[in-house]
């Protein structure tokens, strides 16, 4: 049991509600959905009808006006049942930010049915060339007449097939950021094509494609926040997008910690359980260390986010610092358990391949890295 401080006591009755809702709905399913390779699209519903798919966007717009600070603890618990399914709210809020932050009256009114649950998002940025340096993206959107005509590709992209609206980031000027613009899209739609998804590693029922877009018509009412500013919509939605993915990474890590400290107290070699030994009871200690220290970054950055503070930088130090404890931790929770850890009979091999995607997604952590020096270095 996790001692938090929250904000209101509507928070702590959210997160109790969340945990059950965890424990009932999503903690029995998930081993055979990952095995299946199945997205739990039903599971995303039941948490839409419980408000959970909008929680820090206003309530007057169908939000549940939360703070980040309790929106992160609520992707936590999620996490620690089951990854996918708190990645895909993760990246539907993400997906909702747009829209939300820089959407005309026009593009508001789909607020209430994106944050109830009703329409599901997908965040189209990355190509298959290139995903770091997201300014030098090509895909293009053509005016024509009343719509854009969108060509391309894009990659890596979650909910790609299951989405009902993607922002594309496309190119409807010249080279660099400055030409970028954001163009929400109704799908499926003619000329968009999502392809096979990709063989991963790991959250494999959260299936990422390749999609392509082929002459796609989007209405130029459709342009987010007007042309040219869909560079700074992406950074400034990824700031907050990073810390849903640093609260995954604390949810998955705690979820192995758990674990693993179980399996100790029972386990028994040389007559004893083996958490007596200190080699392995040195070994938890540093495990539970890493994710409260991961917890309090996270949440330390969404206070900065929730008082109207600058807190890009401190989002992406929690990404990072996040997803590689969770690396950390989930690979060590496998060497507890010995050959018993390696085999699909026990989740911590299956937390060990999700926490590698964390270190991944939403910028790497390199790109993290590089985000905060240039911080501590600019004039
Ligand atoms: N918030 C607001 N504006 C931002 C911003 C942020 N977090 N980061 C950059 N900008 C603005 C800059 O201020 C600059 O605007 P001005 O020209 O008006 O000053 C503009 O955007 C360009 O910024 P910059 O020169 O830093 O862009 P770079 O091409 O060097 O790219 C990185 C910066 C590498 C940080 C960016 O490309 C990035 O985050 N890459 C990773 C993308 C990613 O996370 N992809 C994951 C897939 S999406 S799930």
């Amino acid at each position: 049991m996790i001692e938090r401080i929250l904000p209101t006591d509507d928070a702590r009755d959210l997160l109790d509600l969340v945990t059950e809702l965890a424990d009932k709905e999503l903690a029995p399913r998930a081993a055979d959905f990952e095995a299946r390779a199945e997205f739990p699209r039903a599971a995303l519903r039941t948490l839409g009808r419980a408000g959970l798919l909008g929680l820090p966007y206003p309530e007057e717009v169908g939000g549940a006006g939360q703070p980040y600070e309790v929106y992160l603890q609520v992707l936590e618990i999620l996490a620690s049942r089951w990854l996918t399914v708190a990645e895909a709210v993760s990246v539907h809020t993400l997906a909702c930010y747009p829209v939300a932050a820089y959407g005309d009256d026009a593009l508001r009114e789909r607020l209430p049915e994106m944050l109830g649950g009703e329409l599901l998002g997908a965040y189209c940025l990355s190509e298959p060339q290139g995903g770091s340096d997201a300014a030098a993206l090509t895909t293009k959107a053509v005016r024509d007449g009343d719509d854009y005509l969108v060509s391309g590709a894009k990659a890596w992209i979650t909910h790609a097939h299951s989405a009902d609206f993607y922002n594309i980031f496309c190119r409807t000027g010249g080279p660099g950021p400055d030409g970028i613009s954001c163009l929400l899209a109704d799908v499926p739609a003619a000329g968009i094509t999502p392809l096979k998804p990709e063989r991963t590693m790991g959250l494999n029922a959260s299936p990422v494609s390749q999609i392509v877009f082929d002459g796609a018509r989007v209405p130029a009412g459709r342009v987010v926040g007007g042309e040219g500013i869909g560079f700074k919509i992406a950074m400034t939605a990824l700031d907050s997008g990073r810390l849903g993915i640093a609260a995954c990474a604390v949810g998955l890590a705690q979820a192995a910690v758990d674990y693993a400290v179980d399996y100790a107290k029972e386990r028994q070699q040389f007559g004893k359980p083996i958490a007596t030994f200190q080699g392995l009871g040195f070994m938890l200690a540093d495990m539970a260390t890493q994710v409260s220290a991961a917890r309090a970054l996270t949440l330390a950055a969404a206070r900065l986010r929730d008082a109207g503070r600058p807190y890009s930088a401190e989002a992406a130090k929690a990404k990072l610092f996040a997803t590689d404890a969770a690396m950390k931790v989930t690979t060590d929770a496998v060497q507890v358990l010995g050959g018993y850890g390696y085999v699909a009979d026990h989740p911590v091999e299956r937390y060990l391949r999700e926490a590698k995607v964390l270190q991944i997604v939403e910028g790497t952590n390199q790109i993290q890295r590089l985000v905060i020096s240039r911080h501590l270095t600019r004039a």
